[in-house]
């Protein structure tokens, strides 16, 4: 949404009429959240025009439904004029079934763009992903700025399908174009003391009207332990479905790693930093009770708001049972990096 897309008289209108029951008790949740004094959680819907609401802003006169059919024929009308390299393909994934492009790409979370599902492919048209550059920072050898061209050249291109499970309890698997997160660490020559690094998103007040709201602290920031970043499963993506990345998936580079929840992708990202103390990453400022720095994926831990014993695949039909949550999301290779760590304390 956009502050001042409804031209409608809101007054005129009660939230129960206007929303369906979901968003009409979401708000409620978040009126109760604002009065705890709480930043704004991962609320599943319509937080930003909560937001403009509780700040004397206008009020949406849309839902969820129309919403995502908005979101729906933006992304069938925008396409991808700018074509990816050659990538190779990989046996990640391989028997999985892919979730549609379509629901890829219009059911996204990126607060930059809005708090609903939908805003981010609607409200994302005038974010501009070239020309690009990454500033590579911190404790390391090669502390430059390097431009998505020459980033691109680091490593082939790979194609990698991946399960992503959000906490906020839905999931996605989704065919990822990207290289490894580690043939960048290593061109970066990290220095001895680099243990963590930071991973910093776009902040554009012009382009993307979330930012303009307060509903987490921008810049966006994720970050991860060094032998997290240089796993190979941690991929930078830079595309999907064979095709560059959409603006609401986190164009022209995002990070991808398919163990821990769908918040560590930070999308967009701007600043790579090599640092010595962990991260203090978005989510974790805004409820650090509830969001922590690792973020695995991990049945055995619910978050106050969302159980995370399992997901709802996302396009598998109203019909279509809730699936067993995985440890890790399923990705037991990952297991050994966390022996000897206490997972319900470092969640
Ligand atoms: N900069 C930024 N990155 C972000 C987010 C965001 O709001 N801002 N949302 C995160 C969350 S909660 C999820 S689930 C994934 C969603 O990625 P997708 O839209 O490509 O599926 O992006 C993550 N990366
Ligand atoms: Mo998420």
């Amino acid at each position: 949404m956009i502050l001042d897309n409804n031209k409608r008289n809101p007054s005129s209108i009660t939230p129960s009429e206007i929303t369906p029951r979901e968003i009409f008790e979401n708000r409620r949740q978040f009126i109760k959240n604002a009065g705890l004094g709480l930043a704004a959680g991962a609320l599943s819907t319509s937080l930003l025009s909560q937001a403009a609401t509780v700040v004397g802003g206008d009020t949406k006169g849309d839902g969820v439904l129309i919403g995502r059919a908005n979101a729906k024929k933006q992304v069938a009308k925008t396409g991808n004029t700018q074509k990816l390299p050659a990538f190779k393909k990989t046996s990640y994934g391989a028997d999985e079934k892919l979730t549609k492009y379509e629901d890829v790409t219009t059911y996204n979370n990126y607060y930059e763009f809005g708090t609903d599902k939908s805003d981010p492919a609607i409200h994302s048209t005038l974010f501009k992903p070239r020309p690009w550059t990454i500033s590579i920072e911190g404790e390391v050898k090669k502390a430059k700025t390097i431009s998505i061209e020459d980033f691109l050249k680091l490593a082939p291109l790979e194609e990698r399908i991946y399960r992503m499970r959000c906490v906020e309890g839905w999931s996605m698997v989704i065919p990822w174009v990207g290289l490894p997160l580690a043939s960048l660490v290593k061109w970066a020559e990290p220095t001895g003391n680099a243990k963590y690094i930071e991973f910093i998103s776009a902040n554009d007040t012009l382009t993307m009207p979330g930012v303009r709201v307060p509903v987490l602290d921008w810049p966006y920031v994720e970050g991860l332990r060094m032998d997290e970043a240089t796993h190979p499963l941690t991929l930078l993506a830079v595309g999907l479905y064979g095709e560059v990345l959409p603006n609401q998936n986190g164009a022209p580079v995002r990070l991808v790693t398919p163990w821990k929840y769908g918040f560590k992708g930070a999308k967009s990202i701007v600043k790579i930093r090599f640092v010595e103390k962990m991260p203090v990453t978005t989510w974790v400022k805004a409820g650090p009770s509830e969001y922590g720095f690792y973020a695995n994926v991990n049945p055995f831990v619910d978050h106050p708001r969302w159980t995370q014993s399992s997901e709802k695949r996302i396009g598998a039909g109203l019909f279509a049972g809730r699936i067993k949550t995985k440890m890790f999301n399923g990705y037991d290779e990952v297991g050994q990096m966390y022996a000897g760590l206490d997972l319900r304390k470092h969640f």
